[in-house]
């Protein structure tokens, strides 16, 4: 990324623009992508766009329970054809049982990835911090579904419009066995995801920057660049293994992880 630092947006329109996607968000209706109206924002701005949504909801009362990282696997990026990944942050009302169910309404064009979750026992600080810092500070692996629902028209953007989104997290369903890192070979950790008794997804946790844990710390190391870390207890989605898969009302889904158990849920 560029040209991280430098802001173009006044602090007005940052709030404008957080009021904005947050509105689509919460009442489930498209938008075009920002970047078309503001094209000299900058990666900042889109930062700083996540955090005021982030910051709004948390005045309102909803709990910050976990991050996100996306597009970190090539997959993603291809299919959305944007290169680089991204962070977003998970409220509490986007927490699904496993088994559970997900209203479709309240959503736009939502779409599944199967992912991995990390759950930390210490702090990560970044600058710097490398695959061997997040297996030492990781408390337990276990598996994870994100549904994404980019808030724009036909999940189409760029990164600054989809970071200022961020990053289209809308529901997560985690559950599975937990396992310690010693005992699991990431990069071989095999996903399967059935739709509907079918499936539609297969890949492995290489598929994720090399290593999953390499996406953990490449989150450490980005919100280093705003003074942030990753605290003991955080709970970190690495980003889809392989291409995220469409829903429809009343489809149910199932993703099983090699040696983690299953998790599923269903779309009414
Ligand atoms: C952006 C979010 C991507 C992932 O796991 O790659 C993401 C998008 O594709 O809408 O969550
Ligand atoms: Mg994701």
């Amino acid at each position: 990324m560029a040209d991280v630092k430098g802001k173009s947006l006044s602090k007005s329109q940052v709030e404008e623009l957080a009021i904005h996607l947050e509105n689509a968000e919460l009442q489930a209706y498209e938008v075009t992508k920002i970047t078309d109206d503001f094209p000299s924002m900058t990666y900042e701005d889109a930062f700083d766009i996540q955090w005021e949504i982030r910051r709004r909801k948390e005045e309102r009362g909803n709990k910050i329970v976990g991050m996100k990282m996306g597009l970190t696997s090539w997959a993603k990026m291809a299919q959305m054809g944007v290169e680089h990944p991204c962070y977003g942050f998970l409220a509490d009302y986007f927490t699904v049982p496993d088994g559970g169910e997900i209203k479709h309404d309240e959503l736009i064009h939502p779409k599944i990835e199967a992912e991995l979750a990390f759950v930390l026992k210490d702090e990560l600080k970044g600058p710097g911090i490398h695959i061997g810092d997040v297996l030492r500070a990781t408390d337990f692996v276990m598996p994870a579904v994100e549904v994404i629902d980019s808030r724009y028209k036909d999940f189409k953007f760029d990164l600054k419009s989809v970071i200022a989104d961020n990053s289209s997290s809308s529901r997560f369903v985690t559950g599975g066995r937990m396992a310690d890192v010693a005992d699991l070979d990431l990069k071989t950790l095999g996903v399967v995801m059935e739709i509907n008794g079918e499936v539609v997804q297969t890949g492995a946790g290489a598929a994720v920057l090399g290593h999953p844990a390499a996406s953990v710390a490449m989150l450490a190391n980005m919100l280093a660049e705003r003074g942030e870390s990753l605290k003991a207890g955080s709970f970190i989605m690495i980003g889809a293994i392989t291409a995220a898969v469409q829903v429809n009302k009343g489809d149910n889904f199932t993703v099983h992880y090699q040696g983690l158990g299953s998790i599923g849920g269903k779309f009414v």
